[in-house]
């Protein structure tokens, strides 16, 4: 029986069942290292009970009491600690599910049916109830993240994925799924990165994949658009692709392969003319259009370069030398590497070149589960391996802000929590750092966990800022010695750019008009670095923190840096008094890290323009319930929007902060904001999941879910030193 369904999940068909027992399901953390287990003997459950933050995670009541009133905004801070504190993982961070895009299970997923990887029927399984759960009710398709409109690069890779986990293509919501698909065009209106993987897989021919020639990482670096000039993100995803477009490396042929042929297209397959839709896509998708450079590009490299001009000791040179970069990925990250877009598809490159048996094949397989997630829906794949350091960094700053650190209550909690980031400092820059093109690292933290290892400006800075709070508070240790603190500020101090302003990864290698060359249709913004008021911000507060209690080292370029950080703040500042923010939602996210920047300076309401209208700025949006509620179309539009389902916790929580930062003089709308955070804490202490909180690439939201913790106790804690006899209540 030539049916695949025996390699992809090693068990007959029936088996893909309703629900697996949710009370078998476990998160293991290895040191920072995420990886869920289904725990099929009832011995080994019984042995391995599920913790409180297993339980949450998965949906499962917790049983736990109601704790008693908060009288106060600190004792809501109370409160939410003791709930919070329940979900510390072991290794001292607080994880969470990290989802929101709708394009990674795909990548996962895809990447391991082309490599023959078996899917356990109970990853299967809750795939199959992930998706189903996350369809639009409407027309049964996907979105670009879970909040977005139908699309078509959401609807034709997940629809592939439920079929390559053994869903029948005759399923109603499979049924109601391809109608939906096919009246978007089908498979040949998708964008650039779905139609490489359908040329991956096998149901696409590789012709209608616009070029991705790997003969661009043979430029010299002195080339204004050489790709290490790129965002570390587009040319981590290029570097896979364009090795596998280059030898127009296709999965072996299975019988649902061959019925995705006929499935996900509108026309007959035999008839398609796959170099015509190249660039054939839906106006749902096409967020950013190719310009016309990128066309003329594109048409000549397809039409002239490669049947004419493209030849095989290029080729080979090109292709071996992406390899190689490959290659220093893995050893840099023990196989994880960089995302969820890019390990997968380094996995299919690794495996088109060794076979299936290889330690690096093996490997990236095995750290593949540490980008997945179990939670009351089903299975979903993560943005990264996890947000570890950064919500650790940002739930100490919470305990700070509410003058909490030197309670003993808090104390195992935190202690564990320092354990956690000094365990989490990378020690080294990487091998070879120039000739795979990486940035310093040496005493940074990265976003998730060292084994990642990339360092960002605000992940180090964050980080960093919590370390000396507890280790400058009577009764913590001194885990990481003046020595590593200073690599940190060594390393930060590389991350300014001439405008002053930082960015996220690397100071940026190019301009913005590198953007004319964005041939990714969904995103914005992709290209490369751009300036970010929220990394400024977190390498400002850091560097005055460090300059506070080390007054000598290197005082005069740090002044400098915050000096020139600040200024650029400013200039960045809308005419509307707002931030456009890059990585939360959207205005109020950034006005929140903007005016904490102006705040570190001494500027505040009463003396500083920028602060007045910053704070009159979202003082306009605030709504009649005392709360704030951006949408995230405002990332897309670049235009303040209001969320239709009203006021939102963590939004809330943003302008409070921004306002209180401000020091804004009039505690009545602050109040209203805060009581409205304490009426919707449950009376467990914890606070429910509302809208989505953060986005990338301008387009493409993701989940914060710990961000309902953190910035609202931040918000309350920072009220109660304010106003400590305001009670609220
Ligand atoms: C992240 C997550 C964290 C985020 C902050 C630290 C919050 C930000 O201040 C700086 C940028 C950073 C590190 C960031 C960059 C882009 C990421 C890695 C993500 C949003 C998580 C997922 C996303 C990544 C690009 C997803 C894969 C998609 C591609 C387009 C390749």
């Amino acid at each position: 029986n030539a049916d695949d369904l025996d390699h992809a999940t090693k068990r007959p068909r029936p088996e893909l069942v309703d629900r697996t027992d949710y009370s078998r399901w476990r998160m293991r953390d290895d040191h920072g290292r995420h990886t869920w287990q289904y725990l099929e003997d009832d011995e080994a459950a019984k042995e391995w009970p599920q913790t409180y933050a297993d339980k949450y995670f998965l949906g499962q009541p917790l049983g736990l009491p109601d704790l008693p009133k908060a009288k106060n905004p600190l004792d809501a801070v109370r409160n939410g600690l003791s709930f919070f504190e329940k979900l510390q993982l072991p290794s001292g961070h607080w994880g969470c599910e990290y989802g929101g895009p709708m394009f990674l299970l795909p990548c996962v997923v895809i990447s391991w049916y082309v490599t023959k990887t078996p899917i356990p029927w109970y990853y299967a399984t809750e795939i199959k109830n992930y998706l189903f759960a996350r369809a639009h009710p409407d027309d049964g398709g996907w979105g670009l993240h879970i909040e977005g409109e139908t699309s078509v690069f959401g609807t034709v890779l997940n629809y592939t994925v439920l079929r390559l986990v053994g869903v029948d293509a005759d399923h109603p919501k499979m049924v109601k799924a391809r109608a939906t698909l096919h009246s978007l065009g089908g498979a040949t209106h998708a964008p650039h990165w779905a139609k490489w993987w359908l040329a991956v897989l096998g149901v696409a021919n590789w012709d209608i994949v616009n070029p991705v020639p790997p003969e661009l990482w043979l430029l010299p670096d002195w080339i204004p658009f050489a790709p290490w000039r790129w965002w570390i993100h587009i040319r981590q995803v290029f570097l896979p692709m364009s090795y596998l477009w280059s030898r127009r490396w296709q999965a072996e042929e299975t019988d649902t392969i061959r019925s995705l042929r006929k499935e996900l297209f509108v026309e007959d397959w035999k008839d398609i003319k796959w170099a015509a839709h190249r660039n054939t896509i839906h106006p749902r998708d096409n967020y950013h259009p190719k310009t016309w450079l990128l066309n003329l590009i594109n048409w000549l490299l397809a039409n002239i370069w490669k049947p004419i001009f493209r030849v095989k000791p290029v080729v080979d040179k090109a292709e071996a030398w992406a390899l190689k970069l490959i290659e220093m990925e893995n050893d840099n990250t023990d196989c994880l590497d960089l995302a969820t877009v890019s390990g997968p598809m380094n996995t299919v490159c690794l495996y088109a070149r060794e076979g299936p048996d290889t330690y690096a094949v093996r490997r990236h397989k095995e750290r593949s589960h540490e980008f997945l997630w179990v939670k009351d829906e089903g299975l979903l794949a993560n943005g990264t391996n996890g947000v570890q350091c950064w919500d650790t960094a940002f739930a100490i700053q919470a305990v700070m802000d509410a003058g909490l650190t030197e309670d003993p209550r808090w104390r195992p909690m935190l202690l564990k929590a320092l354990e956690f980031l000094d365990d989490q400092q990378i020690r080294e820059n990487v091998k070879d750092q120039g000739i795979c093109y990486r940035q310093q690292r040496k005493g940074a933290w990265a976003f998730s966990n060292k084994d990642q290892g990339y360092a960002v400006s605000d992940c180090v800075s964050e980080a960093l800022k919590s370390v000396i709070i507890l280790q400058k508070t009577p009764g913590f240790p001194t885990l990481i010695d003046d020595q590593r603190i200073f690599d940190a500020i060594d390393t930060l101090l590389t991350y300014q750019n001439p405008s002053g302003s930082c960015s996220s990864y690397e100071p940026p290698r190019a301009g913005p008009w590198m953007e004319m060359l964005n041939a990714a249709e969904v995103f914005g913004r992709i290209m490369v670095e751009y300036e970010y008021p929220e990394c400024t911000t977190a390498v400002v507060t850091a560097l005055s923190l460090f300059h506070k209690h080390w007054p000598e080292h290197r005082a005069a370029e740090i002044q400098r840096f915050v000096d020139r950080a600040v200024s650029w703040i400013k200039t960045n500042q809308r005419p509307h008094g707002g931030w456009y923010g890059s990585w939360g939602i959207c205005f109020t996210y950034a006005t929140m890290f903007a005016l904490e920047s102006l705040a570190s300076i001494g500027e505040t309401y009463e003396n500083s323009s920028h602060a007045r209208r910053g704070c009159e700025f979202l003082l306009s949006k605030q709504r009649e319930d005392g709360g704030w509620s951006e949408h995230y179309k405002a990332c897309e539009t670049g235009e303040y929007i209001e969320h239709p389902s009203g006021s939102q916790v963590v939004m809330t929580a943003w302008a409070l902060i921004a306002l209180m930062k401000a020091d804004y003089p009039d505690p009545e709308p602050i109040r209203k904001g805060i009581k409205l955070i304490m009426d919707r804490q449950q009376p467990n202490g914890e606070w429910l999941q509302e809208a989505i909180e953060g986005v990338f690439n301008k387009s493409c939201m993701i989940s914060y879910p710990n961000y309902k913790f953190t910035f609202p106790m931040k918000a309350l804690g920072m009220f109660a030193k304010h106003y400590p006899d305001d009670t609220v209540v």
